[in-house]
């Protein structure tokens, strides 16, 4: 089924990305936040590092979200019926922290070939330009992919694994993705976005669905663990898992595990260095 509108498509294909699209209600958003909390609170460490990626896995309220068909039927509007789930990461900016995300291309490092696929934004809290919303430099998607200083500059804040940042972006060319809390945004693998340090006094949560790929999209740099989305995988191009029913259950740690062992290898490939995430 079809969610976009024929404006809301066009603005992907022409600028690269599209927000906002209602996606969950304010209920919906407020009990990832809490499910987030929950964890924070019983398993500390959990979310930490390379665990802000795959939550999905461990967590059936995580689960329902990226299986969610409001969601999937823009995904859907995008890169067509059959799709998966590649993978999935918690960007949170706490307010005393000084993370930020520099301007880079999600294509440059993923490896996920051909470019059928889209990378979901989905808002737990509101974002905006005080608390670093992300910014994306409308157009890019239709350029070649950039040059990429890898400044691994983490301790500065980074919140990118190797600090990947294309150099002189013209800030005033770039537009802001304001959401509300439940709202998403769509972007293309391609697009150069990158966000700003949270001003506010309050934590901005983005989970990201990193990315919704199509069943013929191949991991060229390694190996990513996939769920079925929607429709069907005439390709069985990578291994899928099963989706999680109680939270923090033995088997899909050990699968979340593999997965982000898997995904740490593709973001440091070629590297002997590597950052905190
Ligand atoms: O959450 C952010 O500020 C940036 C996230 C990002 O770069 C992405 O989702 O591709």
């Amino acid at each position: 089924m079809s969610n976009l509108t024929s404006d809301q498509i066009k603005q992907y294909h022409d600028k690269g990305f599209v927000a906002p699209i209602e996606a969950l209600s304010q209920d919906e958003a407020n009990e990832i936040r809490d499910e987030i909390e929950f964890i924070e609170k019983k398993w500390p460490r959990e979310l930490e590092g390379l665990g802000r990626n795959n939550v999905h896995y461990i967590s059936p309220i995580f689960d329902k979200v990226v299986h969610n068909s409001k969601i999937l039927d823009s995904v859907e509007d995008i890169i067509g019926t059959n799709i998966l789930v590649g993978g999935t990461t918690l960007f949170i900016k706490d307010p005393d922290q000084k993370g930020f995300v520099s301007f880079h291309q999600d294509a440059k490092y993923i490896g996920f070939e051909p470019h059928n696929w889209v990378t979901a934004w989905l808002a737990i809290t509101d974002s905006n330009e005080e608390n670093g919303c992300m910014r994306m430099w409308s157009g890019t998607h239709k350029d070649d992919l950039k040059v990429h200083e890898e400044k691994f500059n983490d301790d500065q804040g980074n919140l990118l694994t190797r600090g990947q940042t294309i150099d002189n972006v013209p800030i005033e060319k770039t537009e802001p993705v304001i959401l509300k809390a439940g709202q998403m945004s769509l972007h293309h693998p391609r697009i150069a976005h990158g966000s700003g340090i949270n001003k506010s006094n309050k934590r901005r949560i983005g989970f990201v669905i990193q990315s919704y790929i199509g069943t013929n999209v191949e991991q060229v740099i390694g190996k990513v663990y996939v769920q079925q989305a929607r429709g069907e995988d005439l390709f069985n191009y990578h291994e899928h898992t099963k989706r999680a029913v109680n939270t923090m259950e033995k088997e899909n740690i050990d699968i979340r595990n593999k997965a982000n062992e898997a995904l740490s290898k593709i973001f440091y490939s070629g590297l002997s260095q590597k950052g905190k995430f």
